[in-house]
């Protein structure tokens, strides 16, 4: 964290009780050997040994900057030889030829590390598995846990581990709480090439391989990136994440062919239009040839799309698929559609449904280049939501789930908000719909996952990166951008796990790293105690999304989250309700529908209660809300406690950046206690059982 862009790659040398390097690694250390064949399978060999080389470069390049270690780097072909004392870094195919070795096979994008005697191996399944080898190579290295003569052999769980941006092209960012946009100005691209190098490197370094650069609100349809206004500069933007095994998508705006005054229609099944998108595609595909497609939000927050023409978005999305397949370009279709006219008076009227009703039916219409982008949770990125019931549902149709990095309703990266917690919740979700039915089990492509009835083909997230100079704005959350892609590697790893990681890789083994561990694990509950009770989401400011309204968007036409009136709160999801657990499998249904089986902090999601209800803990529901408001605020004067426990052995602007955002969190947590207990107080007119003042 010395050099502000650097995140977690650390000079190891500034780590008290950081591990050294073993006295003969150090040794082998010294030459680094890339296995270059003359010739690839398959097309793209520039492509291939870009990645390649850039993998061998890599590892120089940590070497460096964590040991200030400069190995030399020599290059190789297939030719049959003898290892010596140093690293080799190749195809694994080339490696067990060369050296007679016997590597397994590990899938695509996957690597055996092999620590030998006299040799540090690093095998990729294919160039993007080399590179990702290295960077697992260098992050053992930097945990002290490359132990002699082992063999670690992985692979990523699913093919897409990919990065969304909302970024605008004036340079602003849709919900970014890190600064500017690293790649847009005043409507242009316009950035530090060294530092988009610097950000490839840290997506990388965790497996991400894809990342759409601007936001899904394209809005602007008079300035588009897919016209030859910008398409030079989109193709040296991605000329610069190329070697580092990552494509580009872009975002585009349904309407483009009216939008740019070519047709007046965008009616998918208009023959004109299809025509139109084509050609569109054959102009971006000679600029990027290795784009990986575009990324669509229609029929929804006002963007345009196929609801217009009367058409469906399996309509929609398959025109754009055709117009890409020759290019081997894939269209990512978000299944956020969301254009509710929420009628607080209709209480039949459910948005939760949406994903499901509208793609649920298209499940097996869609071409085999496209792929359905599904919210994790039914609603919109709340602290506490249930899983969607479209995972596990959807049984003929590749698709994505989305999560959210940017802290939007999560603290905004001012609030100390560790999301793996969550994640890992997610992750481990029974879906029911099978003997293997958890989040995590489904992830995969080809034969096994079939059987299991999903095509959970990986994640997407929405960034939470910026200018700022520490990448993320609050330093801390760093830790979610790496959480992100370590889960994409492998959805099984616990939150524990990554924050042991990550807080080993920035600040070493000491002191630091274990309060910094501890404050991870207990950020989500706190922000969760203060700002959301049991389930019942929405309670913010309506625009900003920061900061307590408890009936901000209640009687909103994007409403409603609680529903609260003097006697009762949260909303009846049951059958007898708005009937959206019966989307759900039918154990999940039926846990979700009967109180006593409902987890309690998704209870007012599922249901309607009075306030005397009374909880698990003997206490009343009402009593509860109070309570945990108060515990919210003392868990973050308990987090300042940990920070300020170990100041001084830290960077100092380090400790006073994330100190500074502590304070504002308590600040932050005060009011929402202050404000959810006042509202509560006056709403119902039952005070707290334990006398204390909850309203100033
Ligand atoms: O959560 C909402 C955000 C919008 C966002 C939308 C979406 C990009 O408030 O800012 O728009 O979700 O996911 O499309």
């Amino acid at each position: 964290m010395t050099n502000e862009y650097d995140c977690w790659f650390q000079d190891r040398r500034s780590f008290t009780g950081n591990e050294t390097l073993k006295a003969g690694l150090r040794e082998i250390l010294r030459t680094v050997t890339a296995i270059v064949p003359g010739s690839l399978p398959g097309e793209a060999f520039e492509e291939r040994t870009a990645i390649l080389r850039q993998a061998a470069m890599e590892f120089l390049w940590g070497l460096k900057k964590c040991y200030n270690l400069s190995a030399s780097l020599s290059v190789s072909g297939e030719e049959s030889a003898s290892i010596s004392n140093t690293v080799y870094i190749g195809l694994r195919s080339n490696l067990n030829k060369k050296f007679s070795l016997n590597l397994p096979a590990v899938g695509a994008e996957g690597f055996v590390i092999k620590v030998t005697k006299t040799a540090l191996i690093i095998a990729g399944e294919d160039e993007r598995g080399c590179l990702y080898g290295v960077y697992r190579c260098l992050a053992l290295l930097a945990l002290g846990k490359l132990a002699a003569e082992t063999e670690i052999a992985e692979a990523p769980a699913a093919p897409i581990r990919m990065i969304n941006h909302w970024d605008n092209i004036d340079g602003s960012i849709e919900r970014g709480y890190a600064g500017r946009s690293l790649f847009f100005n005043n409507d242009r691209l316009d950035y530090d090439p060294q530092r988009i190098a610097d950000y490839a490197r840290l997506l990388a370094s965790v497996g991400i391989n894809r990342i759409s650069i601007n936001n899904v609100n394209v809005r602007r349809a008079a300035k588009l990136l897919i016209t030859e206004e910008y398409l030079g500069d989109v193709a040296k933007l991605a000329a610069i994440f190329r070697p580092f095994g990552i494509r580009l998508m872009l975002s585009i705006n349904f309407s483009a062919p009216y939008g740019l005054k070519d047709l007046d229609t965008a009616d998918p099944l208009d023959a004109r239009v299809a025509e139109w998108w084509k050609k569109r595609a054959d102009l971006i595909y000679r600029y990027i040839p290795d784009l990986a497609g575009f990324l669509v939000k229609a029929d929804s927050e006002g963007e345009p799309g196929p609801f217009q023409y009367g058409r469906t978005h399996g309509d929609g999305a398959n025109m754009l698929a055709a117009a890409l397949k020759p290019h081997n370009g894939e269209v990512i279709w978000r299944c956020f559609v969301y254009n509710s006219a929420q009628d607080w008076r209709d209480r039949s009227v459910d948005r939760v449904r949406a994903a499901y009703d509208n793609f649920k039916p298209l499940d097996g219409s869609f071409a085999d280049n496209v792929l359905l982008q599904v919210k994790w949770g039914p609603m919109d990125f709340q602290l506490r939501e249930p899983v969607t019931p479209l995972f596990g549902a959807l049984k003929k149709t590749r698709h994505l789930m989305e999560l959210q990095i940017t802290q939007e309703y999560t603290g905004q990266q001012i609030d100390l908000c560790y999301l793996p917690y969550i994640w890992e919740d997610i992750m481990n979700f029974d879906t029911a719909h099978s003997e293997h039915g958890k989040i995590k089990e489904l992830f995969g492509s080809g034969d096994r996952h079939l059987l299991q009835g999903g095509l959970l083909q990986g994640l997407a997230a929405i960034s939470n990166v910026g200018l700022d100079g520490n990448w993320t704005g609050h330093t801390l959350a760093q830790a979610n951008l790496y959480g992100y892609g370590r889960l994409c590697w492998d959805p099984s790893l616990s939150a524990a796990a990554i924050a042991a990681e990550w807080t080993g890789l920035s600040f070493g083994s000491g002191k630091a790293a274990d309060a910094v561990n501890e404050m991870l694990l207990k950020s989500y509950p706190a922000l969760e105690k203060y700002s959301a009770p049991f389930g019942a989401g929405g309670m913010i400011t309506p625009h900003s999304h920061y900061g307590p309204n408890v009936e901000g968007y209640e009687y909103d036409r994007w409403g409603d989250y609680h529903r609260i009136t003097w006697d009762r709160i949260g909303i009846d999801r049951s059958p007898q309700g708005t009937g959206y657990v019966t989307q759900y499998a039918p154990k999940n249904a039926a846990r979700f529908a009967d109180l006593a089986q409902c987890p309690e902090n998704l209870l007012l999601f599922f249901h309607r209660l009075p306030y005397d209800y009374k909880m698990k803990n003997g206490q009343t529901l009402l009593q509860n809300i109070y309570d945990t408001r108060f515990e919210g605020y003392e868990a973050v004067e308990e987090l300042i406690k940990i920070w300020e426990s170990i100041k001084g052995t830290l960077n100092a602007d380090v400790y006073e950046s994330v100190y500074a955002r502590l304070k504002r969190q308590l600040a932050n947590a005060r009011e929402w206690r202050d404000v959810l207990n006042t509202y509560f107080w006056r709403k119902t007119g039952i005070g707290d059982a334990k006398g204390r003042t909850i309203y100033e």
